[in-house]
């Protein structure tokens, strides 16, 4: 049989994509067949995503999609936590915020002690992120737009919805808001009514690879989609997506899922919900099958996007490709930042805040954009090289090789840093492992491949993979770890 064509819709923080995946006779093939900006909207009342701007976006993607002949299904994954809500009548009720907005800066803290959090962690499983969908909620608890809420949507369901008429909420990204319990796979009554979040608005569950519903006629219409597609219900959030998508076959496997944020960390069967473990900050997010992502947001690419977004207002060069040259070139752990501090989160001026954290840790601050970008990539393997280590202890795992996907999988210097760093091999690619786990959770639903290993088996032979082994023997690193920790005044992970 000819191979069978998949829409995947895949939206990232600074842009939109539909990719025409088809899966058959052992292959698995890709085609972007369009790709949209995804800006940000401030407005007086704060940081929006333009949802409708985006819905347009999709349905313009999937006519492409179309024209490249039939399509079986179509599946979503965005970004986590991020929610809209409708009304009685189903009628979006304003615009969703971005994780980003500083709303629940101080009160996420508040929230956390009140509950408390043990209490949090242990239902929860969740790292302490001030964006948490449950702490958005409790920065809208008097919002007259909360109160004339009947169902909240994260962004791929609010969108799958938008498509089908047909609400549900995708476990993956249910288990980032919060208010799942991790342990169960079921809403947390417990925690909605600690937080006073009516626990009526948290739409039924739904897991990876069962439907999410039919196109609307009115969307078929303007796609030229068949009457009738169906939407799949995949790993809807892009994490999830990615991580499902790791070429990784047998024991020792980590992974790092590396674009806007860097997420390091395991994939286990099991949460671990110990002290120690939410004392150093790692999640417990579900991921296909009912496994567990066991991992810590690191800041990720976002570093390197703001600084280049804050050098191109300036009027300086700011292409990717001669930065990293100059980066590769610069001096070697002569500067380091903790990329998980506040203050990076959503900051007017990268570079400058970059500089004042160095000052601040008592080293000089990096002064050429080639040198900047050196600090970030440094401090990222850094990063990444505390965090797999401590996953690995806390989870009782050894590690034997690092699998690295995503965009910052095509960054050969942050590839050999973190093979560096880790002191472990690096397998870097797909950079589209997201793309590619949304379109094999369809493809699966139809029952053309397997289970997770099946699945990932799919990539690692179809897919072109670099590899990258550490150099040096890593004491250069510890050394700048132990640095970093004492200027910082603060462990950097307990
Ligand atoms: C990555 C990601 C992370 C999530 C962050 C905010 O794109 O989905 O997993 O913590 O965005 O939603």
């Amino acid at each position: 049989a000819a191979p069978t064509a998949f829409a995947a819709v895949d939206l990232g923080a600074t842009s939109g994509r539909v990719i025409v995946g088809r899966v058959g006779q052992g292959g698995l093939d890709l085609t972007e067949v369009h790709r949209f900006p995804n800006t940000p909207l401030r407005l007086p009342t704060g940081l929006y995503w333009n949802l409708p701007g985006l819905f347009q976006g999709v349905l313009d993607g999937l006519r492409e999609a179309a024209g490249t002949g039939p399509v079986a299904s179509v599946g979503i994954d965005t970004w986590a936590v991020d929610y809209g809500l409708l009304d009685a009548d189903g009628a979006l009720l304003g615009l969703p915020h971005h994780y980003r907005d500083d709303r629940t800066r101080g009160l996420a803290e508040r929230v956390r002690d009140q509950v408390g959090a043990r209490r949090l962690y242990g239902i929860t499983g969740l790292q302490h992120l001030p964006f948490n969908t449950v702490f958005q909620l409790a920065a809208a608890r008097d919002s007259a737009q909360l109160a004339a809420a009947r169902t909240l949507l994260l962004v791929p369901d609010l969108l799958a919805y938008w498509l089908t008429g047909s609400v549900g909420a995708e476990i993956t990204n249910a288990s980032t808001t919060g208010l799942l319990d991790v342990r169960t796979g079921t809403w947390s009554r417990d925690i909605a009514a600690a937080t006073g979040i009516d626990p009526a608005l948290l739409p039924p569950l739904r897991e990876p690879g069962t439907p999410a519903g039919a196109l609307l006629p009115h969307v078929t219409a303007a796609t030229g989609l068949a009457p009738g597609t169906p939407v799949v219900a995949v790993a809807s959030h892009d994490t999830a997506s990615a991580v499902a998508a790791v070429p990784a076959t047998g024991a020792g496997a980590a992974y790092i899922s590396c674009g806007t944020w860097s997420l390091a960390g395991l994939e286990l069967d099991a949460p671990v919900l110990t002290e120690e473990s939410r004392a150093a900050g790692f999640t417990n997010e579900r991921g296909v099958d009912g496994t567990v992502r066991y991992l810590r947001n690191i800041m990720g690419m976002w570093l390197v996007e703001e600084c280049r977004r804050a050098w191109a207002a300036q009027g300086r060069p700011v292409a990717l490709a001669p930065l990293l040259t100059a980066a590769a070139g610069a001096e070697p752990l002569a500067a380091l930042i903790d990329p998980d501090a506040p203050e990076f989160l959503a900051p007017d001026d990268m570079p400058a805040t970059i500089a004042a954290a160095c000052v601040h840790t008592g080293r000089r601050p990096p002064a050429e954009p080639g040198a900047v970008i050196r600090c970030v990539l440094d401090s990222l393997a850094l990063a990444h090289r505390r965090v797999l280590h401590r996953a690995a202890e806390l989870a009782g795992r050894d590690i034997t090789r690092v699998h690295l996907v995503g965009g910052g999988s095509r960054n050969a210097l942050l590839c050999q840093l973190t093979a560096d760093a880790t002191g472990l091999p690096v397998v870097a690619g797909p950079a589209e492992a997201t793309a590619i786990g949304n379109v094999l959770l369809q493809a699966r639903a139809r029952g053309l491949v397997g289970g997770l290993a099946e699945m990932r088996q799919l990539v690692a032979e179809t897919k072109q993979l670099r590899h990258y082994r550490p150099q040096g023997d890593g004491r250069g690193w510890a050394a700048a770890e132990a640095r970093l920790a004492a200027g910082s005044g603060r462990p950097l992970i307990s």
